[in-house]
């Protein structure tokens, strides 16, 4: 541990605060940063071929989402790709990411099959979690993609726990973990904060600051609207970039990662962003005006990053026309999948699932449905009380509707309840 308090002194990233262009609700009036170089134009055209996926994906899942092909909560992160793509972009294969419940980019960004993310959103058995989590609960181990959390702030001790895992193990994998403005709000991230920085743990702390968490702005839910600053006191010191500029992100993410595989020291990151679209899909959007929206949309990532690659003669019209055509055919092709895809068989309800036995007697100890104290896995010895309970829930539930926006699933104070 002294030998890592050592290093840590050794070289934090530059001081500069990497500084976006100023965003509403920015108060310190940050200036214009100078214009990243291009990289080299294999990596300029995945950079633009992945943001272009990840936008076409959501689209198609909003879509499919309002016509009930896709179920539970929908939370879509249109906007904010330029943040996703260029903080994966310089990740390693063995570095691991956590996020959010909005992160199908992410998995999309890490390389996950678009067709297994689209089946986990249909709840099929084809999806990355075997269609039991939906789209909050992406996951993909083989890449290092940790989830997918439902919680606020829950996935940032987790970070910690990679990270420290990395440690113990010897390996100089980092973490990257990525969370929003409003998860900057809760004790997990002050506990995190001081034990990553105590034990100087091998991880990038990336908030993804869009201006709201949920429907309350930032100037309303943090007393600290500079979220670099945020964990200063507690060992942890910080930046600020532009996340619609998917180069400033790279660039300034790359840092921070080499930062903490090669001096152990966790640091913050804050990127501005923005979601297009509402908090998730039942989102009536009351708490700002369509103006804001729109001039975020005249900086929209993707667009602006294409336009600099024709401007400057790496890309031509007609090849950034085959990007957007080919994310189409992925991504039709992906929901395709997912339709054809089945429903985990009724028999494995309770797979992946214990009730404590007789060990600990409690209520949840016992399935209401069918009264004794039982581990779960002997409803399979019952698949006929089983079937005759999903009958009757399906039933209870009505036939299937199509739903519209506004009243898919109740309305904004359901939505409290879930991711
Ligand atoms: C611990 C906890 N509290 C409250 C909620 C309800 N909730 C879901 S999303 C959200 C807003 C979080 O905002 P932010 O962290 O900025 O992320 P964003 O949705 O903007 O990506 C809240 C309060 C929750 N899921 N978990
Ligand atoms: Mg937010």
């Amino acid at each position: 541990m002294a030998e890592k308090q050592a290093q840590r002194s050794k070289s934090k990233p530059s001081g500069k605060r990497a500084e976006g262009r100023k965003a509403p609700g920015d108060g310190d009036g940050t200036a214009e940063a100078p214009a990243s170089k291009l990289p080299d134009e294999k990596t300029s055209r995945e950079l633009l071929e992945t943001m272009a996926l990840i936008r076409r994906f959501e689209e198609e899942a909003g879509r499919q989402y309002q016509r009930a092909k896709a179920g539970g909560f929908l939370h879509l992160a249109i906007g904010e790709e330029a943040t996703i793509v260029g903080t994966t972009s310089v990740m390693r294969p063995d570095d691991y990411l956590i996020g959010t419940y909005r992160t199908h980019g992410h998995a999309l960004a890490r390389g996950t099959d678009p067709k297994r993310v689209m089946a986990e959103l249909y709840g099929r058995i084809d999806g990355t979690s075997g269609g039991r989590g939906g789209s909050m609960h992406i996951f993909d181990l083989e890449r290092r993609f940790m989830g997918g959390y439902g919680i606020v702030g829950g996935n940032l001790p987790l970070a910690a726990g990679l990270a420290l895992s990395s440690d113990y193990r010897g390996e100089d994998s980092v973490t990257v973990c990525m969370f929003g403005d409003g998860a900057s709000n809760t004790g997990n991230f002050g506990e995190t904060m001081n034990i990553a920085a105590l034990w100087s743990l091998p991880v990038v702390f990336l908030v993804e600051n869009n201006l709201y968490g949920m429907g309350t702005s930032i100037e309303r839910h943090s007393a600290v609207t500079d979220l670099s600053r945020k964990a200063e006191g507690l060992g942890i010191s910080g930046v600020r970039v532009d996340g619609m500029d998917v180069l400033a992100v790279r660039e300034t993410v790359a840092e921070h990662i080499r930062t903490a595989r090669e001096d152990r020291t966790p640091t913050l990151v804050e990127a501005f962003t923005y979601r297009y679209r509402g908090h998730s899909a039942a989102d009536p959007e009351v708490y700002r005006e369509k103006e804001e929206v729109q001039e975020w949309q005249r900086k929209d990532p993707i667009e602006t990053f294409a336009r600099r690659l024709i401007e400057e003669g790496t890309m031509s019209e007609a090849e950034l026309e085959e990007i957007r055509e080919h994310a189409d055919v992925v991504v039709t092709e992906a929901a395709r999948f997912a339709d054809e895809s089945p429903e985990p068989p009724l028999a494995s309800l309770y797979d992946h699932l214990y009730v404590v036995g007789d060990q600990v007697k409690g209520w949840y100890t016992v399935d209401e449905r069918s009264p004794d104290p039982h581990p779960g896995e002997q409803e399979r010895e019952a698949p006929d009380r089983a079937h005759e309970l999903a009958e009757r829930g399906a039933a209870y539930a009505g036939p299937e509707a199509s739903r519209t926006v506004g009243e898919e699933i109740g309305d904004a104070e359901d939505e409290e309840e879930g991711g």
